[in-house]
């Protein structure tokens, strides 16, 4: 997979993207990704990427020339691109939109505003896509860029350890992860369930299933309604209920 960005802020990526599994992603050629500095793409002396707005109003918006000179240049490769602009006014971003962008064929383009917005003749001409990665504003899209990315590049072949362990993830099953545990057995009083000590798979699936349910219901019960579930999940669910119902009863 290939990426590109446009940041102001081209160290905020490199900090995060040298640690961990991006770097190791990197390192393996799994993905490619180039950052571009805004500011190169100005062509006067105080290096300009904002303006006043027309019609008045607080702060600043990013100027045109430098954004469109800077897009241009990154596609004179004839690289086929998706270019996608991070603002809380585009479509939200899910595990799904995460599936869908490390399927994609065609380099990403990321572009990261800052100040109060870009000209909106950028977004009407050169953006193919926008996204929000949740209903809040920040002081730019460095981090959604780098959400983004994370949790795309952690979907492509090869880029996390185990292969297993991305299609086993509940969230791609639309549902909450189960509780994780590891040693000691017993720390501070608190035991393990035992079931995970068993060594029976078959029941420690069951479990886990079971919890990861308890948990979507109490938390998420949103999801419970989006997610493909199973006849066995339906019947976990049941058991859920009943065992609700039965502890109001007694207490
Ligand atoms: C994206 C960008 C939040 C998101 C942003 C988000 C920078 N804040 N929810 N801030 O994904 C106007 C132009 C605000 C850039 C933008």
């Amino acid at each position: 997979m290939h990426i590109a960005v446009i940041t102001i802020f081209p160290e905020i990526f490199k900090a995060y993207l040298n640690e961990s599994i991006m770097k190791k992603a990197l390192n393996k050629e799994i993905v490619k990704i180039d950052i571009h500095n805004l500011r190169d793409f100005t062509s006067d002396k105080h290096k300009t990427v904002d303006d006043y707005p027309y019609g008045g109003g607080p702060g600043m918006v990013m100027k045109p020339e430098p954004l469109s000179n800077a897009i241009r240049h990154i596609k004179s490769d004839g690289i086929d691109t998706l270019t996608i602009m991070l603002t809380p006014q585009g479509r939200l971003f899910t595990q799904k939109v995460a599936e869908e962008l490390s399927a994609e064929k065609r380099r990403l383009l990321l572009i990261c505003g800052r100040y109060e917005g870009i000209d909106e003749r950028i977004r009407e001409t050169l953006v193919d896509d926008e996204i929000s990665i949740g209903d809040y504003v920040l002081t730019g899209g460095e981090l959604p860029a780098l959400v983004i990315i994370d949790a795309v590049v952690r979907l492509l072949p090869g880029a996390v350890g185990d292969e297993n362990s991305l299609r086993e993830e509940s969230f791609s099953w639309g549902i909450l992860d189960y509780p994780h545990y590891t040693r000691p057995p017993e720390w501070q009083g608190l035991k393990v369930p035992e079931v995970l000590l068993s060594g029976n798979h078959k029941q420690i699936a069951l479990w886990r299933r079971k919890e990861a349910l308890k948990r979507t219901l109490k938390r998420r019960p949103d999801l419970i309604e989006k997610a493909r579930l199973s006849e066995e999940d339906y019947k976990l669910i049941s058991e859920i209920k009943e065992e609700n119902d039965g502890f109001h009863k007694r207490n």
